[in-house]
Order: structure tokens, then C-alpha cells, then sequence
């Protein structure tokens, strides 16, 4: 059965010491942190509209001001200096670009990120720019969003832009931030912009979504020569409850959703039949050279992780017949996420074991909690979250341990350098190193954050 109380390993690498050049890292989104949502020419996204929707967004938080990270952009290059980060991942608001999604490019916003981009260099801090972060340009929404193909056209002439512009300094590119959520969060579950409820239009986006990034990885090639390429998945490690066949096989159906659909494909295997064979309803059209170009060759593979899932059979489930089963031993984050560092650890050697990935990166891995306000500690400004330092070293460990069994994985970035919008949580949850006072804009190093620089200056989990 699983191990639900993690430890820290003891392994021969006594001090937990990460390869000479691996690369630590913070992320943020666009729509998380920026705020200034009618400044210089920018277009209305899908979240503008979702979360000023009543019912859509927890207390009716939206992202008009979130971290006012636009005005705010050279302090918090100033904490990320003071982290010590070597890499910033940071994603590029599409409606700032081509406020009408196609067409006009709005040279304002193309200079807010050169400004930024400029000044990370200057910091000594390499971008990783995310192109698809979930902001899209509501007018495409308009015509249909990701259900639409053309939107695959329009994503390839918005990278056209940005690329074009940043493509001589910019030399680390994501096309998309977990497509699984832009596509079944967004067109089935309905709980991220633009809110549907339709599986088949599911299908449909993440076909749209596939497209978009192979037709991207050419034109960032063209534009931004010397560049690594990749795109970033949350995959989720599905186990069986039980060792029974029945919920053996559940397990594999779940995979087949979450996890093989978009690896699958990506890596030139077309849909996995298994699961084809399940949807045959409700599969969106393929045209000749789709599977060509969704396999784009890639440089690295993003790994986005958080918690894995524990899958049981289920007849009542109409589509995949699968259910969740909670660990009751398990420790839970504030989202109701189980702490589970061995899932990190397992994808970290399953995933290329089974795909040609080439290098991977943890582009996102974090926790968050009830962080309490900061208090003034010995004429310091501080805050205790011990548990989120705990969840980190566990995860780090567990990355750790899978460099030494040969995964290929080369950093790490943390989420999120600073408490932000969580989507349809709004600002109730916190998942920042760093404390946002959401009235004053003042930021604060939490004690987690602290942690991290230190683990960074070391190289090393050893550190007090
Ligand atoms: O905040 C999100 C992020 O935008 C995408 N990955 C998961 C994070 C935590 O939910």
C-alpha cells in the first residue's frame, strides 16, 4: 500500500546535492499577477469576462488589479534577486499583444515585455517565457475559443508576434501551460473560462490546442534562433486503490484520459487507441498532417506537479467508469491536495521511460496553506509557513532521488514566486514564497521563500 506519511530519503548522497548545472526557478501567469487590465491597448481575455461573471470566482475575485505586477514589475525583479533565482518563468497576456487576437499588434504591450525581458537580463536572471497561460482574447472566445480550429492560426500569428520581438533575448519557450485544464477544466468541467459543460467540445479544444503548439514550435525555432522549445503538461500519476484487476484497469483508463492523450499524440503516436475507443461518440474531426504537426519535435518536456490520483473502478461513471479514492492517511494541502512527494518521483521516471522527452523541468510545483499576516520578528517583517518549507523539501527530495535513478531532470521552479489569482479560487488561496497584501501590494518573504534561497545558494537540501 502506499506510504502516505513521507519522510526525507537517507540516500549515499548524504548533503541531497543537485547536479552543477541544474536550474532553480519561480513561476507566476499573466493573468495572476499583472492587474492593469485596460492599460495600453490591452483586449479583454476569457478570465476578464469569467470572473466578473457572478457565481464564477470565489467571493467574486477577479484579476483587475491582482498583484499589480505591471507597475510593480522592477521590485519584484528586485525579490526574485534577492531569491537568488537563475530563472524566471513568466507568461505573455495574449489580449496585450493582438487585442483582437488577430490582426493589429498593440506595440504597447509588446514593450511592456521587452522592458521586462530586459530588465531580467540585467538582473541575471534567465526568462522562460510561457506563450499560453489561459488569458485568451475574448473575441476568439467569441468564435468559438479552443472548439474553433482557426484558433490553432491565430495562436501561431500571436507566437509570430511575440516571438519576432523577444526571439533575440528570449532563448527558453513554453507554447502551452497544461492544455488539460484549458481544454476539460474549461469545456467540461466548467470550472475555468470560458465555462462549458460539453465533453465532446473538450475533445475538440484540445485537438484546437495540439495544433496550436506544433504549429508554434516552427515559428519560435524560426524567430528565436539557439532556443529550447517545449511545452508544459500537469499529468497525474494515476494508481490503483486497490491491486484488483478491476481497479488496475480503471487506472489505466484514467492515464488514457489525463495523462497519454496529450503525450500520446505529442510525441507522434496519434490518440491512444484504448481511449479512442471509448470516445468514438464524441472524437473531433482529424484532417490529413494533424498528428504531423502536434509532433513537432521538442526540446524539453514542462512537468507541472501537484498531487497524483488514486483511481478506483466505477460502473456509475458513464464515460471512463473510474471514481477517486481519498488517502485517509494522507496530508492535505489548503486545496485538498494530497501530499504525495513518491508520485513526483515516479512520473519523473515513468514519463521517459515511455516518451522520447528529452531533458524534463518541474515548471510548477507548490502548495498552498492559510498563510497567517506577517509579524514583525525581531524588527523583521516574517512568515512562519513551516509547512510549505516542509512540502517543498519533500518534493525536492523526491526530485533529487529521481536525478539519482537517471530521470533526466535539469530544474526546478517553484509556484509561485508571489501569492496570486487563483483562478476559480480567487485570492483565497495562497501559493507564493512570497506574502502579497492583496490591500497595500506590500510583498514579504515568507519563511518558505527564505528557505528556498538558501537551497539555491547551496545547490543543496542540507541546508538549516
Ligand atoms: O495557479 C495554478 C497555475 O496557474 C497552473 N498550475 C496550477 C497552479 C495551482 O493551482
Amino acid at each position: 500500500m502506499w506510504n502516505c506519511v513521507p519522510t526525507m530519503s537517507n540516500t549515499s548522497n548524504t548533503n541531497h546535492r543537485f547536479p552543477d548545472d541544474f536550474v532553480w526557478g519561480a513561476a507566476t501567469a499573466a493573468y495572476q499577477i499583472e492587474g492593469a487590465i485596460d492599460e495600453d491597448g490591452r483586449g479583454e481575455s476569457i478570465w476578464d469576462r469569467f470572473s466578473h461573471t457572478p457565481g464564477k470566482v470565489v467571493n467574486g475575485d477577479t484579476g483587475d488589479i491582482a498583484c499589480d505586477h505591471y507597475h510593480r514589475w522592477q521590485d519584484d525583479i528586485q525579490l526574485m534577486r534577492r531569491l537568488g533565482l537563475q530563472a524566471y518563468r513568466f507568461s505573455v497576456a495574449w489580449p496585450r499583444i493582438l487585442p483582437e487576437g488577430r490582426g493589429r499588434i498593440n506595440e504597447a504591450g509588446l514593450a511592456f515585455y521587452d522592458r521586462l525581458v530586459d530588465g531580467l537580463l540585467e538582473a541575471g536572471i534567465t526568462p522562460w517565457v510561457t506563450l499560453y497561460h489561459w488569458d485568451l482574447p475574448q473575441v476568439l472566445d467569441d468564435a468559438g475559443g479552443w472548439t474553433n480550429r482557426a484558433t490553432a492560426d491565430a495562436f501561431a500569428e500571436y507566437t509570430e508576434a511575440i516571438t519576432q520581438r523577444l526571439g533575440d533575448r528570449v532563448k527558453h519557450w513554453i507554447t502551452l501551460n497544461e492544455p488539460w485544464c484549458s481544454s476539460f477544466l474549461s469545456y467540461h468541467i466548467g470550472e475555468h473560462a470560458p465555462g462549458h459543460k460539453n465533453f465532446s467540445e473538450a475533445l475538440q479544444a484540445v485537438h484546437t490546442l495540439l495544433l496550436a503548439h506544433g504549429k508554434a514550435v516552427p515559428i519560435v525555432r524560426r524567430n528565436s534562433p539557439g532556443a529550447q522549445v517545449g511545452i508544459t503538461l500537469n499529468l497525474s500519476q494515476a494508481y490503483p486503490a486497490t491491486e484488483s484487476a478491476a481497479d488496475q484497469a480503471a487506472a489505466r483508463r484514467y492515464d488514457g484520459y489525463f495523462n497519454r492523450w496529450f503525450l500520446d499524440p505529442l510525441y507522434g503516436r496519434g490518440y491512444p487507441e484504448d481511449i479512442v475507443a471509448l470516445y468514438s461518440d464524441v472524437m473531433p474531426p482529424i484532417e490529413a498532417g494533424d498528428f504531423q504537426t502536434i509532433a513537432a519535435p521538442t526540446d524539453f518536456l514542462g512537468l507541472n506537479y501537484y498531487s497524483p490520483s488514486f483511481i478506483h473502478d466505477n460502473p456509475n461513471d458513464p464515460l471512463l467508469g473510474v471514481g477517486h479514492t481519498r488517502l485517509e492517511d494522507a496530508e492535505y494541502t489548503a486545496m485538498n491536495w494530497a501530499i504525495y512527494p513518491q508520485g513526483l518521483y515516479d512520473q519523473l521516471l515513468r514519463v521517459p521511460r515511455d516518451y522520447p522527452t528529452g531533458p524534463l523541468y518541474i515548471t510548477e510545483n507548490g502548495a498552498a496553506y492559510d498563510d497567517a499576516p506577517p509579524q514583525a520578528v525581531d524588527g523583521e517583517l516574517r512568515v512562519d509557513d513551516a509547512k510549505r518549507t516542509h512540502y517543498y523539501a519533500l518534493h525536492l527530495d523526491a526530485a533529487r532521488r529521481a536525478i539519482e535513478a537517471e530521470s533526466p531532470l535539469k530544474g526546478y521552479f517553484a509556484w509561485s514566486l508571489m501569492d496570486n489569482f487563483e483562478w476559480a479560487f480567487g485570492y483565497a488561496k495562497r501559493f507564493g514564497i512570497t506574502y502579497v497584501d492583496y490591500q497595500t501590494q506590500q510583498r514579504v518573504l515568507k519563511d518558505s521563500g527564505r528557505w528556498y534561497s538558501r537551497v539555491i545558494a547551496a545547490n543543496a537540501l542540507d541546508v538549516e
